[in-house]
């Protein structure tokens, strides 16, 4: 797929404001604008691409090295009990914004349905 600048090229570039959670060399970590629960947060690698298969291996194991300790971070700041981590391919896999990212979506005091998350 053609790598088209997206709006978070924009957030990575500080053309736009994001409410920043966590930076490297490689990766970004924001909370999302429209959260699906308190502390809902978006990981996303710095490097351009749309979807997970064509993510080069370095920006793979920065995005792998730092998912566990964002949930974490996320659990503690939130008081989350569960937490859903979700990664969209695709618009019919409800893929809105063609930049590689992780939703990290933390979950408290509810029992999830199935995936939980958006109506298919
Ligand atoms: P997806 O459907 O997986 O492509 O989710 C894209 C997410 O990106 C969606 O939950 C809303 C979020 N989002 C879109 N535009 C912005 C923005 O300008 N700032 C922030 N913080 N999040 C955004």
């Amino acid at each position: 797929m053609t790598q088209t600048r997206t709006i978070f090229d924009r957030i990575l570039e500080g053309e736009i404001p994001c409410h920043r959670v966590y930076e490297d060399e490689h990766v970004l970590a924001f909370l999302d604008i429209g959260p699906l629960s308190e502390g809902h947060t978006l990981v996303i690698p710095k490097e351009r691409k749309a979807f997970l298969h064509e993510l080069s291996d370095e920006s793979a194991a920065a995005i792998g090295r730092v998912l566990p300790r964002l949930a974490r971070a996320v659990i503690q700041a939130t008081g989350a009990t569960a937490y859903n981590i979700l990664q969209n391919n695709g618009a019919e896999a409800h893929q809105a914004v063609f930049h590689v990212h992780f939703h990290i979506i933390p979950k408290r005091g509810e029992r999830g349905l199935g995936v939980g998350w958006r109506p298919g």
